[in-house]
């Protein structure tokens, strides 16, 4: 059996490496040549544990080989990004193309799949596109769209024993690509339809964005009614039903605030909740900010001197290094733009560009104001030296 991965970021090397070390050929395609490159000299260009041990020894035994276009095969995955625009519009192009690039390749009894987060339909649109092509396969070969919901950090874990919803465009399709999938993951593989399985990726993530956002807006009526809203959620939670998330400076990271528009955008008349979660979330990080404006302005009316700053945390959640689509980042990087004086801390990260990057002590030493954004294992309130403004929107 041989296999083609079109896409090797986050989701398509960690896929591939896993299915090569179960003794089976991987030719992973992607357009970067230096993505091309680093791969085939067994290295990784993403930051992922235990990834890197896993390239290394597949690359050397033959298993996973990358290149820039995709060769004959018995299944291809498609694990392209799939981006939302500014108009929360997501943008479908990467799949697109990846697909076209298959169809010269695509034989009799081919197996494609499509990992990449898709609005509902899209396995049945790129099986159109296919057919438009190549005619002559019609009925002839497997389609199926399986998500994955791994958790960036615990990816090579997660593929292997997470459970998987697979949708095939028709029964054959899911039997076929459950097959394929029982050949490297250990967790139950579940037969729904493609429309069903697509929709299963986007309402986890939608889910979850629904859940934060009652936890921030109960943050900001906490506020204003003056009560500790950690307080009241830790003893709402003692009812055996309720399970209150956690609020905190907005969400971040690439899937939870994205992955609802994939439905808002297609459904925006009955998608009322969901819309309104992401609002909620995104307002959630405009009000910290101007939580920590009014305590800088508050402060220079009393002390007559501008105040400094510590944003506490840069990563998008808890004990990482990533800071794409983080919250916290965009806090910073505001007030830094509105002129405020500021320094920060990210013991994830060794340097920052923008910014001066302090020991956590240092800044509790050095700031007037102390902004906890991510509840980092390294930061402890009780560690502030008195006489400090703390705010602290994590509860750390
Ligand atoms: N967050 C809160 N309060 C909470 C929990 C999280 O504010 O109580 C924030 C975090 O600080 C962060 C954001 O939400 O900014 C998202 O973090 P996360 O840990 O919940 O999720 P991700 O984005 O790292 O990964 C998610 C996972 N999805 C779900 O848990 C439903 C993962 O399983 C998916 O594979 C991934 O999205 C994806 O690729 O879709």
């Amino acid at each position: 059996m041989k296999i083609n991965i079109l896409g090797l970021g986050y989701i398509g090397l960690p896929t591939a490496a896993l299915i090569a070390s179960k003794g089976i050929y991987v030719h992973g395609v992607d357009v970067v040549q230096d993505v091309v490159d680093t791969i085939n000299q067994g290295k990784i260009h993403i930051v992922e544990p235990d990834l890197l041990g896993l390239v290394k020894h597949v690359v050397k035994s033959g298993y996973l080989k990358a290149g820039s276009s995709p060769e004959p095969a018995d299944v291809f995955i498609i694990a392209v990004p799939t981006p939302v625009r500014e108009n929360h519009h997501p943008d479908l192009s990467y799949v697109e193309t990846a697909t076209r690039t298959i169809i010269p390749h695509l034989k009799e009894g081919n197996l494609v799949i499509i990992e990449s987060t898709s609005p509902v339909g899209t396995t049945e649109k790129m099986q159109k596109l296919i057919l438009g092509e190549r005619p002559e396969l019609k009925d002839k070969f497997y389609m199926a769209y399986c998500p994955e919901r791994v958790l960036p950090g615990k990816i090579i874990y997660e593929l292997e024993h997470n459970d998987r919803a697979i949708g095939g465009i028709d029964e054959e399709s899911t039997q076929k690509a459950i097959g394929f999938y029982q050949n490297f993951v250990k967790g139950e593989l579940y037969a729904t339809n493609a429309r069903t399985a697509e929709m299963v990726k986007l309402v986890e993530n939608s889910s979850r964005d629904v859940q934060i956002a009652f936890a921030n807006e109960l943050s900001i009526i906490s506020d204003k009614a003056g009560i500790d809203v950690w307080e009241l959620i830790r003893l709402a939670n003692k009812h055996p039903r309720v399970q209150i998330l956690r609020p905190g400076t907005g969400v971040g990271g690439h899937c939870i605030a994205v992955d609802p528009w994939f439905i808002v955008s297609e459904f925006s008349e009955e998608a009322r909740i969901i819309r309104m979660a992401r609002e909620i979330n995104s307002y959630k990080t405009e009000w910290v900010i101007e939580k920590i404006k009014n305590a800088a302005l508050l402060f220079e009316k009393e002390h007559h001197r501008r105040p400094l700053i510590a944003a506490m945390g840069l990563a998008f959640k808890p004990d990482i290094d990533d800071m794409r689509e983080s919250p916290s980042l965009y806090v910073a990087q505001s007030l830094k733009t509105q002129g405020f004086d500021l320094v920060v801390v990210e013991p994830n990260v060794e340097k920052l560009e923008d910014f001066d990057n302090l020991p956590v002590h240092e800044a509790y030493h050095r700031a007037d104001i102390i902004a906890f954004l991510v509840g980092h294992r390294e930061f402890d309130k009780n560690e502030v030296p008195s006489g400090k403004i703390v705010l602290d929107f994590v509860n750390v």
